[in-house]
């Protein structure tokens, strides 16, 4: 199994959670504007989307999206597993606030904003 990863980015979240889970992994750092890994694949090949996290598995089929690995990582672990349909839901649903609210309120941080959009609130408006 190998993550694609990039440092400084939210596939640090998939990276934590393989250690968690006790799985062993390899891993292959991508450059996100090159778009292509440390080893020199050509990483739209491994995910067309262009961005990290991936996830591949021994089978060679390859999970993307933070949700769909964390959620996939989890039930690998007895003690990270969700307990029963209601757990599961919970699990879903606290991965998909952290994905959708939280993290693209750090993009300004990332994509080179002045210093007027990253003082802006997490849903405030430019006004525009
Ligand atoms: N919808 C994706 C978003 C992943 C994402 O935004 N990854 C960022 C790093 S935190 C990235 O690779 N950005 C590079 C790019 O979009 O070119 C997920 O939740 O996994």
């Amino acid at each position: 199994m190998k993550l694609y990863f990039a440092p400084g980015a939210c596939s640090l979240a998939d990276h934590i959670a393989l250690h968690e889970a006790g799985l062993t992994f390899d891993h292959a750092k991508v450059d996100l504007k090159a778009k292509t890994t440390d080893s020199g694949e050509d990483f739209l090949i491994i995910n067309p989307k262009g961005y990290v996290p991936a996830l591949t598995l021994d089978s060679g089929e390859t999970i993307t999206e933070n949700v769909a690995i964390l959620d996939w990582i989890a039930h690998q672990d007895g003690a990270l597993k969700p307990s029963g349909t209601m757990g599961h839901a919970r699990e879903l649903e606290a991965l998909a606030y952290i994905s959708t609210e939280i993290h693209k309120a750090f993009k300004p941080f990332f994509a080179g904003a002045g210093d007027d959009e990253k003082a802006r609130p997490p849903g405030s408006s430019s006004g525009g």
